[in-house]
């Protein structure tokens, strides 16, 4: 056998045999799972906005310096997600969260939870319009069927009393009307006053969207490490693995003893040491893997 590990397999009746046996299934997913719905990805060439790494938007120390540019990045997403269309990954994924579904593809009395690292609310989405047509019961706060980790685009929180209220207004306010269309140089850029950026609903301050950035506390994480530690299969879709907590997700289950199945455009930080791995874009990989046709 080599050291230390074989090579990941790409053998989908070898993991529909895992998944056969699996008990608790968790997903990873990052920006890949809505890239093949046309959202953009935050590394790689697709990573920028105008001119501006999106990484370097995603910082309270950025919203700090220039709430303007910082909430015009973010209008422009989420107009971008409030059209997108689920793919076919959400909805296999959706599909998948039936327990009638999984009856005959895994072990009896199954639980499967997809931790989205994503905030653009396309998986709950897709969740939701399938169950018109499969059934599947209601999550609950201790066992939700989406965490998204990593908060919300549709969120808005007040930047001083965290006050939280859920806004899908297109525009969020009048001011960034049209700035979505802006999509090159700082020229034109406008910068728009605060008192004319979103405000808090409650206290009339500014408000911030309500999404995790660096430095801070993703959500839901005692819950998350719970269902890391006693899953027996994780999915790790479309995320290049290299933001933390949620990249060390898959290493927590291999430790405990449970498979990773890594499904990605390319080799990623760290599959080398999943049980599977299968390239190409998760819209097409995942349906095939988890052998759930697209009825919606
Ligand atoms: C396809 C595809 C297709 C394309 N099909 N695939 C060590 C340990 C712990 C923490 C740290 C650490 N070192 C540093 C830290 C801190 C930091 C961190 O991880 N930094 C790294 C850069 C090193 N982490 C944090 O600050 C986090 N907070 C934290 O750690 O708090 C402390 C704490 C921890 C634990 C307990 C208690 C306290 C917060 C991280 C917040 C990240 N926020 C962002 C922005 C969210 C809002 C927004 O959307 O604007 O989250 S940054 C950005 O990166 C976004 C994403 O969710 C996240 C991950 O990116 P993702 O999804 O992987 O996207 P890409 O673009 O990187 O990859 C896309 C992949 O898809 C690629 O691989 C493509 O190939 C693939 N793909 N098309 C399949 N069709
Ligand atoms: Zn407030």
């Amino acid at each position: 056998m080599p050291y230390p590990f074989p090579a990941p397999s790409s053998d989908v009746d070898a993991f529909r045999n895992v998944l056969k046996k699996s008990v608790n299934i968790i997903v990873v997913a990052g920006a890949g799972l809505s890239a093949g719905s046309g959202l953009s990805t935050f590394r790689g060439a697709g990573g920028y906005w105008r001119r501006f790494k999106a990484t370097t938007l995603a910082t309270p120390e950025a919203f700090e310096k220039n709430p303007s540019r910082v909430w015009q990045f973010y209008h422009y997403r989420r107009e971008f997600a409030l059209r997108a269309k689920p793919n076919a990954a959400h909805y296999a994924l959706a599909r998948f969260t039936s327990p009638q579904i999984r009856e005959s593809i895994c072990a009896p009395k199954s639980t499967f939870t997809v931790i989205t690292q994503n905030v653009d609310g396309i998986s709950p989405r897709a969740l939701k319009e399938v169950t018109s047509s499969v059934s599947i019961p209601e999550g609950t706060h201790e066992h939700p069927h989406i965490i998204e980790m990593h908060g919300r685009l549709f969120d808005v929180i007040c930047a001083k009393c965290d006050h939280v209220s859920w806004n899908i207004n297109s525009p969020i306010c009048d001011a960034l009307a049209g700035t979505e269309k802006i999509l090159e140089a700082e020229d034109h850029e406008v910068n728009i006053p605060v008192e004319n950026l979103p405000r808090c609903e409650g206290c009339g301050e500014l408000a911030r969207p309500g999404v995790v950035w660096f430095g801070e506390t993703p959500r839901d994480l005692d819950l998350i490490d719970d269902l890391a530690q006693n899953a027996d299969l994780c999915l790790v879709v479309g995320t290049s693995s290299t933001v933390y907590p949620a990249a060390g997700y898959a290493d927590i289950v291999r430790g405990c003893g449970g498979k990773v199945a890594v499904f990605n455009m390319e080799r990623t930080s760290g599959d080398e040491d999943a049980d599977f791995l299968f390239l190409g874009p998760c819209e097409e990989t995942i349906p095939a893997a988890l052998g759930i046709a697209q009825e919606i």
